[in-house]
């Protein structure tokens, strides 16, 4: 049912006026601030937009522990290695804050993998890129989830009671994990000239696809206009992006990297950076299914649940033979 459901947010935004009276006063609602919750009034289309929203959301917080799942055994040191894990794993936490806060919503968690497995419903694309070298993974800890926290900062006041509760406490989490990219960076930059090009390779490569994040430029994006004036988002594609590259350029400066545009560079004028646009074709090649680790990533999601099944099964057994237990308590026993 979502499949159908998920496309058809991005009408163009009505006027109050043209609003039925319910519509007004949800719409009033958020105008002032107010927070919606669960059980409360809310036009299908803001649950539709806010249901592919946090699911995409949770979908990507559960595939971006591949990249990075794939170095836990080869990080350089213990240090590494337990720090490393228990990034992975606050990854997985976060997917299942946001895929509880989608369930109040009135979707399963089971539906949404389903339509995760099956292609139908997206995950961030920066994790369809792989993580060759052990800098790699500064790289997504200093770039990705810096982005990610560009991101999700604001989202701390969309206007979804739950989805916000949830990102005060991912955006607690992430600035730990950015902050563990950027000392491997420091370490790699500050290390042998081979770790330095290590180093500078990892960000060549990572540069863009982060910038790609923030989704298509704002005059691409079908979503902004609504998910705007709902307050699920707060700022536009193209102001976070700008953001995150006058945040970044100095970290990078401060490394002795180079960011590699060519065309970058400071405008007094608008006091942030000029910067290169990705390149939007491969983004869109990217969500298409295209990317260069695709494949690899859903196949490895798809294996990793039917290897549980037999657990999933046993506990949703147990679950329903513990219900009828309670049910056939006598009474007496109260
Ligand atoms: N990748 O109209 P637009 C993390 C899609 S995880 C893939 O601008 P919207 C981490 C978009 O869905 C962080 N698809 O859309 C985890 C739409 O397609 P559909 C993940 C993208 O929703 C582990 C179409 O393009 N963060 O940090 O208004 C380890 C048109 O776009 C992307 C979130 O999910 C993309 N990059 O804005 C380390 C944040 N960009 O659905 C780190 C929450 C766009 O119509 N999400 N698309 O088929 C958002 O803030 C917004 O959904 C976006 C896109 C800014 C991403």
């Amino acid at each position: 049912m979502y499949a159908q459901m998920i496309k058809t947010d991005s009408d163009r935004v009505k006027d109050l006026s043209e609003m039925s009276p319910e519509d007004r006063a949800f719409q009033e609602r958020i105008d002032r601030g107010e927070k919606i919750e669960p059980k409360e009034y809310m036009p299908e289309g803001y649950r539709k937009t806010l249901i592919r929203q946090i699911g995409q959301h949770a979908h990507s917080e559960i595939v971006g522990q591949l990249p990075e799942g794939n170095w836990i055994t080869r990080a350089p040191t213990l240090e590494r290695k337990a720090i490393l894990l228990a990034k992975v794993q606050d990854e997985a936490g976060h997917g299942l804050y946001l895929y509880c806060a989608a369930e109040t919503l009135g979707v399963s968690r089971d539906e949404l993998i389903g339509l995760l497995h099956s292609g139908k419903m997206k995950y961030s694309s920066i994790f369809n890129y792989p993580t060759l070298t052990w800098a790699d993974i500064g790289a997504v800890g200093w770039l990705v989830d810096g982005a990610a926290i560009m991101n999700q900062v604001p989202l701390q006041r969309t206007s979804f009671g739950p989805y916000s509760r949830a990102m005060v406490r991912i955006c607690k989490e992430e600035s730990f994990h950015q902050r563990q990219g950027y000392d491997i960076m420091i370490k790699m930059a500050q290390g042998t000239p081979e770790q330095k090009a290590m180093a500078q390779d990892a960000l060549n490569r990572f540069w863009y696809p982060s910038l790609m994040m923030f989704g298509p430029s704002d005059k691409e994006s079908v979503h902004s206009a609504q998910s705007m004036a709902w307050k699920i988002k707060i700022n536009t594609n193209d102001e976070l992006r700008q953001k995150f590259v006058d945040q970044t350029v100095p970290q990078a400066k401060y490394l002795g990297l180079t960011v590699p545009d060519e065309h970058l560079v400071w405008n007094e004028e608008k006091q942030g950076h000029d910067f290169s646009e990705p390149d939007w074709t491969e983004f869109f090649e990217v969500l298409a299914g295209n990317g260069p680790c695709n494949k690899e990533r859903l196949a490895a999601r798809v294996k990793a649940w039917d290897d549980g099944a037999w657990f999933h099964d046993g506990l949703t057994v147990y679950a329903k033979k513990a219900e009828t237990r309670r049910a056939r308590q006598p009474l007496a026993a109260e």
